[in-house]
């Protein structure tokens, strides 16, 4: 610690101890005991403001999709239970975090494979990255899967995934709360008795009945934990974002920023985890702000870069990047004549739920970082 940083804790009362011989032989002592000296340890588990232990990650799809179809040699998704290249941050390996305590994999699927049915108590969420014929049951609501199809898969729900025999090799990233149900200690899994679900209802019913913009099936309630829409397709999501740019100066920050949202409740689409896309428009720099809540993205279209905390993270179509909590961002579209949009997950509904969340904008340098790395 420098000088300057023990002169304001001691200043403003905080642990400010030396380590005399007398003190450490004492600490000995207790830990003997199972026990600790707080003061050891206060400014650390008590810090001034959020510090994340994940750094600011770029996962390039180039490097790491070769990877990703040789493990279709390597391994079956019996075998595997899950045939997923998991994203591990380089501060939440000990969690299998891609930033925070979210998850993120990379899962592949050949044409006329399906992993077998299971439900748990984390909440799942995909977006699609290549391929055709993928599809996925969600307690018997079967939904077929295009390129930058967003899709539910809530806790509690029987799910499985597959790809239709005369369909292509298709690669979507997974997102989970994994890591948040471990910390909890929460997490539950099961494997379907019938290994196989039953499709119950017609296919692609959640998009036809609650997918048509700020209509609803009267008087039917959704379920109370999450979206009864359980697929947002790319089309209408980009076309809601084109609508809005044309009236809309959008973010500072974001661009023309949407969240995916429950139609029954105008709120997150889960408890745990929340989505949005993003448009930046050709040119588009936005300015830097933190938030407290982590954040992992996907490119679904065009190239650009972010700064994150001063570190700059070039990305384009289908990479993947993360922002750790309470750190400085902000997004550039590289391209002056095609926009960019960014896909998004977050863990925002925990920490509005919880009363924890804040956020606020770069008030120095014109709102923009300058970059170190
Ligand atoms: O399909 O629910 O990437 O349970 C990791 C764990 C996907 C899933 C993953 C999972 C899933």
């Amino acid at each position: 610690m420098s000088f300057r940083e023990n002169y304001r804790e001691a200043v403003a009362g905080r642990a400010n101890v030396a380590d005399t011989s007398e003190l450490l032989a004492y600490y000995d002592e207790i830990e003997r005991h199972h026990a600790g000296a707080l003061w050891t340890v206060a400014n650390k588990i008590e810090p001034w403001e959020p510090a994340s232990s994940s750094a600011p990650m770029l996962w390039q799809y180039d490097a790491l999709r070769p990877h990703v179809l040789r493990s279709l040699e390597l391994v079956t998704p019996e075998e595997a239970g899950r045939r997923v290249v998991y994203l591990a941050n380089s501060g939440r390996r000990d969690v299998t975090a891609a930033v925070g305590w979210l998850y993120s994999g990379l899962q592949v699927m050949a044409p006329g494979e399906c992993a077998s049915s299971h439900r748990h108590s984390a909440s799942a969420l995909r977006f699609i990255m290549e391929g055709t014929g993928a599809f996925t049951n969600v307690d018997g609501h079967k939904m077929t899967l295009s390129a930058n199809d967003f899709v539910l898969t809530p806790n509690g729900t029987w799910h499985e995934h597959g790809v239709e025999a005369d369909g292509a090799i298709c690669i979507w990233q997974d997102g989970l709360d994994i890591p948040l149900m471990n910390a909890l200690e929460a997490n539950f899994y099961e494997v379907h008795p019938d290994l196989k679900q039953p499709i119950i209802f017609p296919i692609d019913d959640s998009t036809a009945s609650w997918g048509s913009a700020a209509l609803k099936p009267a008087g039917e309630h959704g379920p109370k934990r999450y979206s009864p829409l359980l697929k947002y397709e790319w089309e209408r999501t980009y076309d809601a974002l084109q609508a809005f740019a044309r009236v809309s100066d959008g973010s500072p920050f974001d661009g023309i920023h949407m969240d995916y949202i429950n139609p029954e409740t105008g709120g997150a689409v889960m408890l745990t985890l929340g989505a949005s896309m993003q448009m930046l428009r050709p040119g588009e720099h936005t300015h830097a702000h933190r938030e407290v809540g982590s954040f992992v993205y996907q490119c679904a279209k065009g190239s650009g870069f972010s700064i994150v905390n001063g570190k700059r993270l070039d990305w384009k179509e289908r990479d993947i990047f993360c922002v750790p909590a309470w750190m400085w961002h902000e997004h550039a579209n590289a391209s002056v004549t095609e926009d960019a949009c960014l896909f998004c997950f977050h863990d925002l509904p925990v920490m509005k739920a919880l009363g924890l969340y804040r956020a606020e904008g770069l008030a120095e340098n014109g709102g923009r970082q300058p970059v170190l790395s």
